[in-house]
């Protein structure tokens, strides 16, 4: 096994002979991916390397302002690559449609921080108890001496910032606030990130959240909140798929609840779901395994094949299962 001191070395000794290079990432892009593709493009930019940055989905509307200069882009056929980076990408399927689109390499190098990481890259760097793979970015770049720009920096911040939920979550540690202050140091805009990525709600997402608090229903002693999205309920509130990123927020929030759960229907008989756990002793990332899924231990999800009721039923018995080893609060009950 290659330690970690070896593995950042490795992986910018590709980088550096490497002309052409293809950075990609999950489907439904979040602030981490975004902003790790868009920093390291940014430096093999400057660094005089021919850069595509491919996703299946395009970028979410409170994450353009990170790409003036429309680098995402859906993939495209018949390119070849010396070498392809897939960041915050737990496993090849979580790329969708641009898995196909990258056979065409010498090498594929997968840089994330997902436990549950399927190891397919032809090098792998995954440090799980990284809380995002920003962070991990940062420090390549670091290593690498390419300069980090304030563009760069705006980037990293935003991927650090969005994956600890603003440095709430657990998972945050003092070296992340230390590559949060190094980033407002190389000028990341506060004022700037936290407007256009937390305080700047499009009407249709304002829509989803009333319809989220207005139909989340409670169940396990109000340990279990969920929600269902279905097409209609989108529709209604002309909203994107963008639009419901943290809605699940909102009910994990609520006092009692331990595990937060959105259904969302895809296709009549296809349910993406998406969990959060509020206690340590609940992983979901192992809930969503039993189902092919994945994720971290506190925000996990899966896709699954079945009617609405059948998933939803099977879920929250899992759910419910795990919530065994939660001792009941007797006020709640
Ligand atoms: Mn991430």
């Amino acid at each position: 096994m290659k330690s970690r001191s070896q593995i950042v070395p490795r992986i910018l000794d590709v980088l550096r002979r490497s002309k052409t290079v293809a950075l990609v990432s999950h489907v439904r892009p979040d602030g981490d991916s975004i902003g790790s593709q868009l920093a390291l493009a940014e430096a093999l930019d400057r660094a005089g390397k021919s850069v595509v940055c491919w996703n299946e989905d395009p970028i979410p509307a409170k994450l353009a302002f990170l790409d003036r200069r429309g680098v995402i882009q859906s993939p495209c056929s018949d390119k070849r690559f010396d070498c392809v980076v897939a960041l915050d990408a737990a496993s090849l399927e979580r790329l969708g449609s641009v898995a196909d689109r990258i056979r065409d390499r010498s090498i594929l190098i997968n840089i994330d921080h997902h436990i549950s990481n399927t190891r397919f890259g032809d090098i792998n760097w995954i440090s799980h108890r990284n809380p995002s793979t920003g962070e991990l970015v940062f420090r390549l770049l670091k290593a690498s001496k390419w300069p980090i720009t304030a563009t760069m920096a705006d980037c990293l911040f935003t991927a650090v910032s969005t994956d600890t939920g603003s440095f709430q979550y657990p998972s945050t540690r003092p070296a992340t606030y230390a590559v949060a202050g190094e980033l407002v140091k190389r000028g990341a805009n506060l004022a700037t990130i936290c407007q256009e990525v937390y305080q700047s709600f499009p009407l249709s997402r304002v829509r989803l959240i009333q319809h989220t608090l207005n139909n989340f229903k409670l169940t396990d002693h109000n340990r279990i909140a969920y929600f269902w999205l279905r097409p209609a309920d989108y529709a209604r509130a002309r909203a994107g798929s963008d639009d419901s990123e943290g809605l699940i927020d909102h009910i994990r929030a609520i006092e009692p609840v331990v595990v937060a759960c959105l259904f969302e229907q895809m296709k009549p008989n296809l349910v993406r779901i998406s969990m959060r756990s509020k206690n340590p002793r609940v992983d979901v990332n192992e809930i969503a395994r039993q189902f092919n899924g994945g994720g971290h231990p506190a925000a996990a999800g899966a896709r699954i094949a079945g009617s609405p009721e059948a998933v939803q039923r099977a879920v929250i018995r899992a759910i419910r299962q795990a919530l065994k080893s939660v001792p009941m609060n007797h006020a709640d009950s």
